[in-house]
């Protein structure tokens, strides 16, 4: 049968201020170049493109750690992404081009806003090399694309931004394909009850059976699901184009996987494609396959056995 149309709208966020290698910013761009667009109407969605966000920076934001850079840009782009999600949502499946991975302070907390008015729980499936539970205090690098998750969870240590709008608990957040964790970030996962699915447990049990279990978690719940799936998630010898490479990642068939996984569950709600720095890419190899992934997601297989109707 014919899989149902989802009306998919499309956001970009060229930033790329959560980070220090310029770049990052050309994604939405090479999303649209790669045929993200086209890839989801031929799988029969609708499509709308919102264009680029482009919000004016926040004037005079402070914080205590020095490290920290970039503090009023951050902010101004957590309250414009958190807008953008939050009409979106009502209309069809946002699908976030990034831009760095510190727009999820703002998509996760759209997604949060979205899901408390609907009275739905929100789980978040993070699909990253890093954990990204630095909080605005912790972070050494002071690149914010390493605090999603803390400000997710509702954290303390997030000073200048906006409380967290109903922070997501640890039970509903399950990491995939972790293979960088600062020791702060350590800390703090061993004080919450958070699924970390590192490289070790997808090396030992595979991908399947862990995904499952959570996706039978959030269906039990009639959650929304928030997927964010950060290009180091895959290994760099088939995703160059990321300014964070982590050797040991996911490999093409296991990306493809979780993807079809999620399609089958119909589970998701929203959707972060993050960390492309076309820069780094080679020949758009990268923007491909996250958008090939995307068309996984999206329903297209590998061979699509037609229901038996004889
Ligand atoms: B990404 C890091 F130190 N933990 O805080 C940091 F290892 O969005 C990396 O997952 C953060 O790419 C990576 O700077 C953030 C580092
Ligand atoms: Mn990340
Ligand atoms: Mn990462
Ligand atoms: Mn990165």
């Amino acid at each position: 049968g014919r899989a149902p149309v989802t009306h998919c709208i499309l956001i970009g966020a060229p930033m790329d201020e959560g980070q220090r290698r310029p770049g990052c910013l050309m994604g939405p761009a090479a999303y649209r170049v790669a045929g993200l667009a086209q890839t989801l109407a031929t799988l029969n969605h609708s499509v709308e493109d919102r264009g680029d966000l482009s919000p004016p920076p926040v004037p005079e934001a402070v914080c205590a750690n020095p490290a920290v850079h970039h503090l009023p840009e951050m902010l101004a782009w957590t309250r414009a992404l958190r807008e953008a999600m939050a009409d979106a949502l009502p209309n069809g499946l946002p699908i976030v081009m990034g831009g760095d991975h510190a727009l999820a302070l703002g998509t996760v907390a759209g997604a949060a806003v979205h899901a408390h008015r609907q009275k739905r729980p929100l789980f978040i499936l993070w699909l990253d090399a890093h954990s990204d539970i630095h909080t605005v205090e912790t972070t050494t690098s002071g690149n914010l694309h390493g605090t999603p998750i803390a400000y997710a969870l509702g954290l303390p240590g997030f000073d200048p931004f906006p409380p967290f709008p109903h922070p997501v608990p640890g039970q509903n957040i399950c990491m995939f394909g972790i293979r960088s964790v600062d020791p702060a970030e350590h800390a703090a996962m061993l004080d919450i009850d958070i699924t970390v699915n590192d490289m070790r447990v997808l090396d030992e049990q595979g991908i399947v059976a862990p995904l499952r279990a959570f996706l039978d978690r959030v269906r039990a719940a009639d959650g929304m699901l928030h997927v964010s799936l950060d290009v180091d998630f895959l290994d760099p010898s088939i995703a160059p184009a990321v300014g964070t490479t982590v050797p040991g990642g996911t490999t093409f068939r296991e990306a493809h996987l979780v993807m079809e996984l999620l399609h089958e569950s119909g589970l998701v709600t929203s959707l972060d494609l993050v960390e492309l720095n076309p820069f780094l890419d080679e020949r758009g190899r990268t923007a491909k396959l996250m958008v090939d992934l995307v068309g996984s997601l999206m329903g297209r297989k590998v061979f699509d056995r037609p229901t038996r109707s004889f």
